[in-house]
């Protein structure tokens, strides 16, 4: 079934015409995103953002990959939302680590009103500390999305994950519109958007082409643009699924630099089974962000490290935060 793009004032390449750029020869496609990567960023920066789970497991909703849902028997139990406290302390190591930016995420449908306060208080912990802010708590109603922008938070993550075709094989217990519509009201908020999606879920290229066409119409573009690769969780639907060809992780990366040209792209989730010369390419192909720090939310992302020396042995510099407003 088609689906509406969002309306963009801008114009968005067809789908037939990004599904021809996925299949362009690796040189051409390379070359032409590394081109525009070039003339918007410093190739050599890469922005650093370290993840903290503040509420983790038990989540009512159903994502096929996450081991987070109360649908799936795995691993991870349901605790209760973290301290403020706690979290000060781990944005201080974060920051003393050498990130900049400072996501907190939660296994929530969507937050509770009187946790939001609690999360509020985070924010602002964080922001003391001197990084970025970043949260990620599942669909919002357009007052939490006021309430977290006036707390001072900069960053609201929010994945769309797949196609708007392929999604009812991702999460049945919403809608792509939900998903959609928590993106109006963060926008509408003031808030900076960070929207992406997952590969590796068995969906086809056309579905990648679809995703990153959506994310492209959003006005504006998202600023930041996670590229997740499925990380497989014993226990969840997703698991044993056969793992992406590593060129086609490329591809995606280098067709979301040329869609969305001034837009970070992070090289989110899965680093932990990619080669250090696997993420080289996607740095060139245009992914100038990571997540950094031994964990993502419940499951392992390399050392740091292990990080510090591929940066060093790239020639990379993590990107300087932003200035602070006048
Ligand atoms: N509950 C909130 C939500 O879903 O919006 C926020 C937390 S949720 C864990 C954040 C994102 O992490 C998801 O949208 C998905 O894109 C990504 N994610 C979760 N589990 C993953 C996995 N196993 N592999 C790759 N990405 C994953
Ligand atoms: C995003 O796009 N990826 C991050 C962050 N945004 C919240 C989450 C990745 C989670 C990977 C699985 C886990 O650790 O539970
Ligand atoms: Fe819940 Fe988010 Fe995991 Fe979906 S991805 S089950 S909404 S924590």
């Amino acid at each position: 079934m088609a689906f509406p793009l969002p309306s963009s004032p801008r114009p968005v390449p067809t789908q037939a015409e990004v599904e021809a750029m996925f299949a362009r020869p690796l040189n051409d496609l390379l070359f032409e995103a590394h081109t525009v990567h070039r003339r918007h960023f410093d190739p050599n920066a890469v922005q650093v953002s370290t993840l903290l789970s503040i509420k983790t497991g038990g989540c009512p909703e159903d994502c096929h990959y996450c081991s987070q849902s109360a649908h799936y028997h795995t691993t991870v139990g349901r605790e209760a939302l973290m301290d403020v406290e706690d979290v000060r302390r781990e944005a201080r190591a974060a920051r003393e680590a050498g990130a900049t930016r400072f996501c907190m995420g939660a296994a929530y449908r969507g937050p509770r009103d009187r946790d939001l306060e609690t999360i509020a208080r985070m924010i602002e912990a964080v922001k003391a500390e001197g990084l970025e802010t970043c949260a990620t708590l599942g669909l919002l109603e357009a007052a939490q999305a006021r309430r977290l922008a006036d707390a001072g938070l900069d960053y609201y993550n929010h994945n769309l994950d797949t196609s708007p075709e392929y999604y009812a094989q991702v999460v049945t217990t919403r809608r792509y519109e939900d998903r959609l519509e928590t993106l109006e009201h963060v926008r509408a908020a003031g808030l900076k958007v960070c929207s992406g999606g997952i590969v590796g879920m068995g969906e086809s290229t056309a579905d990648r082409a679809a995703l990153l066409r959506t994310l492209a119409a959003l006005d504006p573009p998202p600023e930041s643009v996670p590229v997740n690769e499925l990380v497989p969780v014993e226990g969840t639907p997703f698991y044993g699924l056969p793992p992406i060809d590593p060129f086609d992780l490329v591809r995606t990366v280098a067709v979301a630099r040329l869609l969305m040209p001034a837009s970070h792209v992070r090289l989110s989730a899965g680093r932990r089974s990619m080669s250090d010369e696997l993420q080289a390419l996607c740095f060139f192909a245009g992914a100038n962000s990571i997540f950094y720090g031994e964990r993502l939310l419940t499951t392992p992302n390399p050392e740091r490290d292990e990080d510090r020396r591929l940066f060093a042995r790239l020639g990379i510099h993590p990107e300087p935060p932003p200035s602070p407003a006048p």
